[in-house]
């Protein structure tokens, strides 16, 4: 059986959260309301499609994909950056590279037991995100 991380999904852990958006460059003002946040994200997955959509009350996130193909992504409402991303699966693991101006820019997604994680990278700096079912 595949890896299925389809569901709704609520973050209860967010470690180095404020590195990561250091890293990205985000403004003070904006870091001190989205380390505040507890983002959930609704995950649709239909084979290699997927469509992640990361919520909160502050700003939204919506990403569609298909594994293997690469595609030019903006992160509007977030850094706002342009990348060229590509997901890909490493065993279990969803793996994202985005290239573009930031080095080693990327995430991975797994599920261990009943959790979500979701580890983002930026430059140095590695934040480490838990999220369970809702
Ligand atoms: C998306 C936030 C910090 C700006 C607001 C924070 C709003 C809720 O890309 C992501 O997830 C992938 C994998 O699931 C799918 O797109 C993470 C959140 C990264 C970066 C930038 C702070 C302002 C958070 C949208």
């Amino acid at each position: 059986m595949p890896v299925d991380f389809s569901g709704t999904w609520n973050l209860v852990s967010n470690d180095n959260f404020e590195g990561y958006m250091v890293a990205l460059g985000i403004d003070f003002a904006t870091r001190k309301v989205a380390k505040m946040l507890k983002p959930q994200k609704v995950i649709k997955q239909d084979g290699d499609s997927f469509y992640i959509h990361t919520t909160s009350t502050f700003r939204d996130y919506l990403l569609e994909f298909k594994v293997g193909e690469e595609f030019d992504e903006e992160t509007k409402g977030l850094d706002n950056r342009k990348c060229k991303s590509l997901v890909t699966w490493e065993n279990d693991k969803l793996v994202c590279v985005q290239t573009g101006e930031k080095k080693n820019r990327g995430w991975t997604h797994w599920l261990e037991g009943d959790d979500l994680h979701l580890e983002l990278r930026c430059e140095n700096q590695v934040c480490r995100q838990v999220f369970k079912r809702a």
